[in-house]
């Protein structure tokens, strides 16, 4: 999914069934972009109720490419179930990219 150039964020979802109760407070979320100046990205992941919780700021001077991590978050006042999203927006121009994948460990 590409990342709008200095544009409006955009949500990537998964549709999460089949778990019990809440999730945990180690909930682990996979997330790779390729970009080319990964500071111009702001990352959020959003629960199903729309809480959002920061993964990652933007930053003018993290030059490297892409974002390959694991972002662990503290997720235990959420219900598992439902559909989850990783909102990502770029917010300086000239360098893009887009999401390859993302993924949730509960
Ligand atoms: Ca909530
Ligand atoms: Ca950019």
């Amino acid at each position: 999914m590409q990342i709008p150039d200095a544009g409006a964020a955009v949500t990537s979802d998964i549709a999460v069934s089949g778990i019990s109760g809440n999730a945990p407070a180690t909930l682990k979320v996979d997330v790779n972009i390729v970009h080319t100046y990964r500071g111009d990205l702001l990352i959020d992941l959003v629960a199903p109720d729309g809480s959002t919780y920061r993964l990652k700021n933007s930053s003018t001077s993290d030059s490297a490419d892409n974002v390959v991590a694991t972002y662990t978050v503290n997720a235990s006042t959420e219900v598992a179930n439902g559909t989850w999203k990783l909102k990502v927006q770029d917010t300086y121009r000239q360098d893009t990219g887009y999401i390859n994948s993302w993924k949730l460990t509960f």
